[in-house]
């Protein structure tokens, strides 16, 4: 016996709609990703690592919890495209951050940039809100006042 061709055509379009609908309930919204980090006058995050899901939201708030005034020791939570990494930052974030004291030590229009608090100086605290990113890997975050990279106000972000 022929399959009757009306039917199939009815069959497979089932599927589709089955399959559509699947894929949409397979994508829950993960709740936003809340992540508290300290920097001091040490200059070291407390924080140096945490995972999100590719495209939640994340609200991460920064405290300084130093005494030293914010000319000298202000901080700030830069959240960074993958493209930078540990072995290129200096170059391409860094360097080109330490001359923007007038924009909180963040070059404006750095496409690299994904997220970014206020510098702030002590006992003052910023929270920013962001998407994480759709492409997994490790994201760095770091303050980008002269220095203290190096110090150690850096983490990273694993979206997975
Ligand atoms: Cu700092």
């Amino acid at each position: 016996m022929k399959p009757n061709k009306s039917l199939l055509i009815a069959a497979l379009s089932c599927a589709a709609v089955l399959s559509f609908v699947t894929a949409c309930s397979r994508a829950p919204q993960a709740p936003p990703k809340e992540v508290q980090v300290q920097a001091d006058d040490k200059m070291r995050f407390d924080v140096t690592a945490f995972e999100v899901r590719p495209g939640q939201k994340v609200s991460i708030t920064i405290k300084n919890v130093g005494t030293t005034p914010k000319f000298s020791m202000g901080h700030n939570l830069v959240v960074l495209d993958k493209q930078i990494t540990e072995h290129n930052i200096q170059a391409k974030f860094l360097d080109p951050a330490s001359t923007e004291a007038a924009h909180d030590y963040v070059p404006p229009g750095d496409k690299n940039v994904l997220a970014h608090s206020k510098l702030l100086g002590p006992n003052e605290s910023d929270t920013v809100t962001f998407t994480a990113p759709q492409v997994p890997g490790q994201y760095l975050y770091v303050c980008s006042f002269p220095g203290h990279y190096t110090q150690g106000t850096k983490g990273f972000m694993t979206v997975k």
